[in-house]
């Protein structure tokens, strides 16, 4: 049983040691919402918010979540008491539509926190099975093919067990070739368009059967499933949906209409892990194998996602790569790492999510800092 006294927002600065580009934007500096809950009991949470800087991949951004958080979803959850973090999600969505990302960081704010009051491991809280968890690269959009071949062999060389690369008109086939060349066939590679393309290209897409990618991630726009499921009848490489997959309804529906035949579950893009475990449990059920996509996370968010990724069905490798893919220095310890055969080690010795906030770091990148309490504990 939980009951949360206060909320702290913080918006920290990280500059990622690389621009990441995608399909639908680039990003530099990354600002990163961090959620610390205090409860009554003095137990606390930590979680992510992943919503990013521009609505490019979801309508959310950090300011909106921000603003969703502070007036909508912090107030209905001070003061009440929950048996379970299971019952967070349902109190969060109840009369107020989608920002479910803003949604899902309270949401795993409260599983850390219930994980850290029953002394088990966020990994044990969920249900996970795993000690550790393999490991994928997103490889943003380069220059040219060859730059992202050069980039590609460099991951596998660093033990990356899963090749992604993004891609979008002018950058794809030819792209995806010289990648395929340079590793091999055997290499796990897919690819993600982030939405860049229409029906009307499933043509030109044919053209990447040739190249045995295990998926091709979110080809067509979020809202297409009806399309989608018309594109992977005309293509015989998986298709994996990303941004079309918001709630256990939606995966239902791909799978009823075929639109495709792997899902990326991010708990940040669902509201959360009651409903990713939803997702996960459906697609277990339908033989519909899973895998943990990441947005750049902190090594907070990156610490959820490593726990949800040690579930039964999460059989594809996630993009979860290490902190030092990211940041010159990550706001945890220990940060991050993957050892040589391309595995995350699940952090079971400690309960929670495992790792430490660094303070100090965090207080020297916060920019922006909001307590949200119970107006008379606020005020004491
Ligand atoms: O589509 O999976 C995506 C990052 C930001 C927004 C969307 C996506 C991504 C990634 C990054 O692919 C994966 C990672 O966190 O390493
Ligand atoms: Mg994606």
């Amino acid at each position: 049983m939980f009951r949360l006294e206060r909320i702290v927002l913080r918006e920290i600065r990280l500059p990622l040691k690389e621009p990441f580009r995608i399909s639908s934007g680039v990003v530099s500096d990354r600002r990163i919402c961090l959620l610390e809950l205090l409860a009554t009991d003095g137990s606390t949470g930590w979680s992510e918010c992943v919503a990013g800087e521009q609505p490019n991949y979801s309508y959310e951004t950090i300011d909106t979540a921000w603003h969703a958080m502070r007036e909508w979803l912090v107030p209905r959850m001070l003061g009440r008491s929950f048996d379970h973090p299971d019952a967070v999600f349902p109190a969060l969505d109840r009369g107020v539509c989608g920002h479910n990302m803003a949604k899902a960081a309270i949401e795993m704010g409260c599983w850390d926190l219930a994980a850290r009051q029953a002394n088990l491991p966020l990994s044990k809280l969920l249900g996970g099975t795993r000690d550790r968890v393999a490991t994928g690269i997103s490889i943003g959009i380069q220059a040219n093919a060859d730059e992202l071949a050069q980039r590609a062999r460099a991951a596998y060389e660093q033990g990356y067990r899963k090749i992604k690369v993004k891609i979008e008109p002018g950058a794809d086939i030819d792209y995806v070739r010289a990648v395929r060349r340079e590793l091999g066939p055997g290499v796990h590679l897919m690819a993600d368009a982030n939405s860049a393309y229409t029906l009307a290209d499933a043509g030109h897409l044919q053209q990447l059967d040739a190249f045995n990618l295990i998926m091709i991630e979110q080809p067509l726009s979020r809202e297409d499933l009806l399309r989608h499921a018309e594109l992977q009848r005309r293509l015989t490489t998986p298709l994996c949906l990303d941004e079309s997959i918001t709630s256990v309804d939606r995966a239902e529906d791909m799978i009823t209409l075929g639109a495709g035949r792997i899902i990326n579950i991010k708990p940040g893009r669902v509201g959360g892990f009651a409903v990713s475990k939803g997702i996960h449990d459906l697609c277990q059920r339908n033989a519909i194998p899973v895998w943990c996509g990441g947005m750049l996370e902190s090594g907070v968010g990156r610490a959820h996602n490593v726990a949800l990724a040690s579930l039964a069905n999460f059989t594809l490798p996630g993009d979860l790569s290490p902190s030092a893919r990211y940041w010159a220095r990550d706001v945890v310890l220990p940060e991050w790492t993957m050892d040589a055969d391309g595995m995350v080690h699940v952090p079971l010795d400690k309960p929670g999510i495992g790792v430490t906030v660094d303070m100090n770091f965090v207080d020297q990148i916060t920019v922006r800092r909001e307590v949200l309490g119970v107006p008379s504990i606020a005020a004491a």
